[in-house]
């Protein structure tokens, strides 16, 4: 039996079960699913295999598992858009609306099931007609336009894996990844609309193809009608294409295991990993978690994830779960400030938006900005919130609950990676009793344990979160690289995936997802959590949002630097730094008390919303800043950095 390796301290002792409307009308609102998936796991995900997903041919075998490689329903062959397309038309749902989008200004469209197959059959042939052949990849880098999923369905139409990079990111990450991917084809757009300007994203595009010398063409799609450079030969208009295109285009049948996607994760220093996703398993993943965990009932829930589909919340969450399962979902293009605070919560009414999906560093920002803001808004449509992309501390979850949910809809906490595919572990909103901050359990047929530095299971305590079996929308590898796929998460424990994030156990038996492991400070030889002294700030009624980070210090090995941000109206002050000080004491020790309490009106976060704790490290310790490329506001640290001079050091 192992012992716990990060302590820790943070108690939260509320408690939300389902109530008993909410379960009286969800899919699930008993263990009936964890019971069947514990008693055969594969068996259990074979189920789902067939019953969410329609196959050309049945798969033969469940799973190959040649640790660290898996093979999900070998034999099985199907095509991602025919599920997400064709059989809902064929169902007589074509005039069902599959989104709803909103471009920034103000304008709109409304595209139906039917729409979709239309626009993604002729852009397939579109793809064709550039030459773009089965295997072949395609670099997407698009704003969040309808044209945007049309690209993605229509390479998995032909079965041409698509590598969608996000919009925000600069020339050099594109070029880096297209060459990476050796992509053959450029889908772009003149710009798209960002907080009321035009981002000039074909100029960035042009830029990133200098140096690369696989694309052969360069489609690009007109939003913004901006002027942009055009290379006669190599590129060309999107509607200019499409208007000769057929609309008829068969899907390619495709094995289980062909490539569907490439994704690339930014790490901070290395060079991204083109994380690998295939066809049937990730499919299965994505269609069976969006459907249970946040309990969808396709013909009245309006579906809204907030995410980018540049990030794999999107590709999953947006576009093929969703459309798997044939939700009706809402798509915003820009950003939540405009034209007003409301934006959000305007659209959400607009559409009637009954489940909706965000992350924390959102829930956090809303805190900031004041509840009058969604309380100008009807949001009694709402039933499921989620959260996703970091941990939620108990305040945000609490007010994400009462401001925004009206008291009355449960949270889900989906704790997942870009690796992992889907959600992993999560709650089932009829089934699970919630604890705010806690991912509660794996989900059925998941297998999660936290162990210690040695691989030993912990019961109960911190360690480290390692996944213990394959499951369907697993990564199959870093592209081009198995050897750094072995090394980066089966390597540390024998036999385990190895997730890079820290995790306790409480007493009964929910997990607590820590933040980075590389984030878990030393404090006179304590191991605590920065997320457990966020989240002690973070419960201080006048903090909005906080970051911890431990730098060097001579007595204690590292000292505790925070760097907090304030709610609406509240002042900083010496007294409130020293107030906020004595809370974190007294919430979870005295030895987790800040040693300096930064105020800053921002935090530096990536482009996905993450806050870069490196970097507040790097300014605590005096450092020159590394790499600063993936940030999404670099003027932040300036900010930050000229604060962390002012403030006063507390012993
Ligand atoms: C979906 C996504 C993955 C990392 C992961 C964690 C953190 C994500 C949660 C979370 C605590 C959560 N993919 N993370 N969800 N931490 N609770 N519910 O974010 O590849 O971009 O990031 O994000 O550290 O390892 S990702």
């Amino acid at each position: 039996m192992g012992e716990a390796t990060i302590e820790a301290y943070y108690l939260e002792d509320r408690t939300f079960p389902p109530s008993d409307e909410f379960r009286r009308n969800a899919l699930v609102s008993d263990d009936a699913l964890h019971k069947e998936a514990e008693a055969d796991w594969e068996g259990f995900w074979a189920g789902q295999a067939r019953e969410l997903v329609t196959w050309f041919k049945d798969f033969d075998t469940v799973l190959e598992w040649d640790l660290p490689f898996a093979k999900w329903f070998i034999g099985g062959t199907l095509n991602v858009s025919y599920n997400c397309l064709d059989r809902h038309v064929e169902a007589g749902r074509g005039d069902k609306v599959a989104y709803h989008w909103e471009g920034e200004p103000g304008d709109t469209r409304t595209i139906t099931y039917a729409d979709l197959l239309d626009e993604v059959s002729r852009f397939a042939n579109v793809l064709k007609s550039l030459g773009v052949q089965k295997g072949d990849r395609v670099a997407i880098y698009l704003p969040m336009i309808p044209e945007l999923p049309v690209a993605m369905l229509a390479c998995a139409r032909i079965g041409a894996p698509h590598s969608v990079v996000f919009g925000g990111f600069s020339a050099d990450a594109l070029r880096g990844r297209i060459i990476d991917a050796e992509a053959k084809v450029l889908i772009t757009a003149d710009g798209g609309w960002r907080r009321g300007s035009a981002v000039p994203l074909k100029v960035s595009a042009d830029e990133a193809l200098e140096g690369t010398s696989t694309i052969e063409h360069v489609v690009v799609v007109r939003r913004t009608e901006e002027d942009v450079p055009f290379t006669e030969g190599r590129d060309r208009w999107y509607d200019e294409l499409m208007r000769d295109a057929d609309g008829d285009c068969p899907p390619e049948h495709m094995d289980a295991e062909d490539l569907l996607y490439l994704l690339y994760t930014s790490g901070t220093t290395a060079k991204p990993k083109g994380i690998m996703h295939t066809t049937g398993g990730y499919l299965t993943h994505a269609a069976f978690t969006h459907k249970y965990v946040f309990d969808l009932h396709p013909d009245t829930d309006v579906y809204w994830c907030g995410a980018d589909i540049g990030w794999v919340t999107g590709h999953s969450y947006i576009v093929y779960g969703p459309l798997a399962n044939g939700a009706t979902s809402v798509i915003y293009e820009g950003s939540p400030d405009t034209p007003g605070k409301d934006r959000l919560w305007a659209i959400a009414e607009k559409y009637g938006v009954t489940i909706l999906y965000t992350a924390p560093t959102a829930i956090r920002t809303f805190m900031k900005w004041g509840t009058e803001f969604p309380e100008s808004h009807d949001l009694s449509k709402l039933r499921v919130l989620g959260s996703v992309g970091e941990p939620i501390n108990p305040e945000a979850w609490v007010w994400y609950w009462q401001h925004i949910g009206g008291a009355r809809c449960p949270v889900v906490d989906t704790w997942w990676q870009t690796e992992t595919g889907g959600i992993m572990i999560s709650p089932l909103p009829g089934v699970t009793t919630l604890k705010p901050g806690s991912a509660t359990f794996p989900l059925p047929g998941i297998g999660a344990e936290v162990v210690d530095e040695q691989g030993n299971k912990i019961e109960r305590g911190g360690g480290y979160l390692t996944l213990t079996r394959p499951w369907p929308g697993m990564l199959r590898g870093i592209y081009g690289d198995p050897e750094r796929y072995k090394q980066t998460y089966w390597s540390r424990f024998e036999g385990r995936y190895f997730a890079g994030d820290g995790c306790k156990i409480d007493d009964d038996g929910y997990f607590w997802l820590l933040g980075r492991i590389d984030d878990v400070m030393n404090i006179s030889g304590h191991r605590v959590s920065t997320t457990e002294v966020e989240s002690a700030l973070v419960d201080d009624q006048n903090v909005a949002e906080a970051a911890v980070v431990g730098a060097k210090d001579e007595t204690t090995g590292q000292a505790i630097i925070a760097y907090v941000t304030l709610r609406g109206s509240v002042e900083p002050s010496d007294d409130r730094g020293e107030q906020l000080r004595e809370h974190v004491a007294k919430k979870i020790g005295k030895f987790g008390r800040p040693k300096t309490i930064i105020f800053t009106d921002d935090l530096p976060k990536t482009r996905s919303g993450k806050i870069m704790r490196r970097l507040l490290k790097d300014v605590a310790e005096g450092r020159d800043l590394g790499d600063t490329t993936t940030l999404a506001d670099p003027a932040v640290v300036d900010e930050i950095k000229k604060r962390a001079q002012q403030s006063p050091q507390e012993d």
